[in-house]
């Protein structure tokens, strides 16, 4: 996150750190995720297409850490034992490097009592388009800024205003094509998601509550003025997401 403040995980208790290590790579990649419930005894969460490994992997998604730093957090936890994966089937990026329906679901076998108050809410199809300027939030533990190390790991929030899909486009115009059904682009002056934050959630929060829209999935560089960041819409995935969670948790027939 460039340009936000660090904040009490305790306040988002849905996000989790995604630790993805290859099968025989020495090095991990982090990406962010948040936890949107159980089914068939699997705790289900939702990240970023463009973060899953294209081969064998091993996933920790680990919560309300103040410091991946450290694991001296009393209430820190993970979930290790990721059994399933599904990235969607229409993922693709374009020859322009944009990145469409990118989103993905992991589920794990082991639980945590904390998890049955820690589920997010996500936009259901029926969700508006948030009008330009709108308030919302991202949030993650990725770098401060593009290109730099990322070796703060700090669970920081940036805020930001939703920018219209068409105002998006014309500054991704030549750049990178925007694709309003499926994307939503929010920025802010010298704030923004960066590297490391992909995956987690842009919340926006109405009447009955916070509300995942979206999730970081890219942009040029992070926080550069005129360049926005784009999230993948989730208003138009629940359908995607809710017939997943059945296929795969053996609810559905
Ligand atoms: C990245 O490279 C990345 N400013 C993530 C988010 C954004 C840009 C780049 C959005 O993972």
């Amino acid at each position: 996150i460039v340009g936000g403040e660090v904040i009490d995980p305790v306040s988002e208790p849905w996000i989790a750190a995604l630790v993805l290590t290859e099968s025989g790579a020495s090095s991990s990649t982090l990406c962010g995720s948040s936890y949107i419930g159980s089914a068939g005894g699997y705790q289900y969460i939702l990240t970023a297409a463009h973060c899953i490994p294209d081969g064998s992997f091993s996933a920790r998604a680990v919560f309300l850490s103040n410091d991946l730093n450290s694991a001296s957090d009393s209430d820190q936890y993970s979930l290790t034992q990721g059994v399933g994966v599904r990235t969607h089937p229409d993922f693709t990026t374009a020859s322009d490097n944009s990145l469409q329906n990118d989103l993905a679901l992991i589920w794990f076998e082991d639980s945590n009592s904390k998890l049955s108050s820690a589920q997010v809410t996500l936009a259901s199809s029926d969700f508006p388009r948030l009008s330009n300027g709108a308030n919302v939030t991202v949030s993650g533990y990725g770098a401060l800024e593009y290109g730099g190390p990322n070796d703060d790991l700090q669970l920081r929030q940036a805020d930001l205003n939703i920018v219209g899909t068409s105002k998006c486009a014309q500054n991704y115009n030549g750049v990178f094509s925007i694709d309003a059904d499926v994307q939503v682009c929010a920025a802010a002056p010298g704030e923004d998601s960066c590297q490391g934050d992909s995956g987690g959630p842009l919340m926006y929060t109405d009447t009955a509550g916070p509300i995942q829209i979206g999730l970081v999935s890219f942009g040029y560089e992070c926080a550069v003025q005129g360049y926005p960041g784009v999230y993948t819409r989730l208003s138009s995935f629940e359908n995607w997401i809710n017939s997943t969670v059945l296929d795969t948790s053996g609810a559905s027939s």
